[in-house]
């Protein structure tokens, strides 16, 4: 497994985020990735930086020029956090900071480097430790800490070279990637997260959101009950999530990565424990054996997160312990 990481996420770091009109510290944290790499080496995995910008061509392939015009415009004429809603920011969990567009495009570069690591036929699996996140990124908006949809980047390149399934295992549902491939039946988006009649996003994330003309049925939403969700009963919807994968018969798989499924996540949370990921990571390998972009999205417990990571890429890549 090749890793991917910048250290271009550190231009992006707002320190609060307006929750019921309340400022609260900004969970999405630097320190998360620095954790990840560190299990990373402990595992003796091959850690490549990557340093340069993608091709914007690239990005409006998923996202709208007007909108990473807006991006890149606001993040240039604003000298402290900005908080506001407008017609291109879905919440008020979408900071801009003077670095956030630079940062989200480094993101999005390792997406890309994935891509065509994956297309060169080198690896199995590449693991992009992008931050900030993605998939909560439409093609015209930002919200829930995203900016750019680093996962439905690689998605769209591999999609040129064969058929694509993106399973997304965040805790929250990634609208974002479900809105950019919603009318599509060659990449086909499945997503196992808690039930957003009370969890962000609210809006999305439902069972009866299966797609649209030619994507009916290439669409799947599996939410989970948020206080009652056990290991036990996620590994039981993994599984029928992974069935669905399985039977699209993908080329390329993209794994959206969240550890905020973790039990004791700080603002989400499912009851996984940390040994759990093991579990999750075995029974993903075991049943998805094509190559893999892994694409880092939340988890908020930043104390915990080297043993998340840990325990889930010794799960995947078969380790002992
Ligand atoms: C991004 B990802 C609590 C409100 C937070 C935004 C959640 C964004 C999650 N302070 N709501 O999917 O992990
Ligand atoms: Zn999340």
């Amino acid at each position: 497994m090749l890793v991917l990481f910048s250290n271009k996420h550190r231009l992006h770091t707002p320190k609060f985020e307006y929750y019921d009109g309340v400022p609260t510290p900004y969970p999405e944290k630097p320190e998360r990735i620095d954790a990840i790499l560190a299990a990373c080496r402990k595992l003796g995995l091959e850690v490549t930086e990557i340093t340069e910008q993608p091709d914007l061509e690239l990005l409006k392939e998923v996202h709208t020029p007007r909108y990473l015009e807006y991006l890149k415009n606001k993040c240039a004429e604003i000298t402290d956090e900005q908080i506001m809603p407008s017609i291109y920011i879905h919440d008020t969990y979408a900071p801009l900071t003077p670095g956030t567009y630079d940062a989200a495009l480094a993101s999005a570069q390792l997406a890309v480097v994935a891509g065509d690591k994956m297309l060169a036929g080198q690896e199995r699996a590449v693991y992009a430790l992008c931050r900030p996140p993605g998939h909560h990124a439409e093609q015209d908006e930002m919200g829930g800490y995203c900016y750019v949809n680093n996962a439905a980047v690689v998605a769209e390149k591999l999609s040129k070279k064969g058929k694509v399934a993106i399973l997304d295992i965040d805790f929250h549902h990634g609208n974002g990637t479900q809105e950019i491939f919603y009318d599509r039946d060659d990449v086909l988006y499945v997503s196992v997260h808690a039930d957003p009649t009370t969890m962000f996003p609210y809006q999305s994330g439902f069972v009866d959101e299966t797609g649209r003309g030619k994507g009916k049925g290439f669409n799947r939403n599996f939410p989970l009950p948020h206080k009652t969700t056990t290991l036990e009963s996620y590994l039981e919807t993994l599984k029928q999530a992974l069935m669905v994968v399985s039977v699209h018969q993908p080329d390329y798989f993209v794994l959206s990565l969240g550890f905020d499924t973790f039990k004791d996540d700080p603002i989400a949370a499912l009851g996984i424990p940390a040994e759990g990921y093991q579990d999750i990571a075995r029974m993903i390998a075991g049943a998805i054996n094509v190559p893999t972009a892994i694409i880092q999205e939340g988890g908020y417990n930043v104390e915990h997160f080297e043993s998340l990571a840990e325990n889930f890429l010794k799960g995947y890549l078969g380790l002992s312990g």
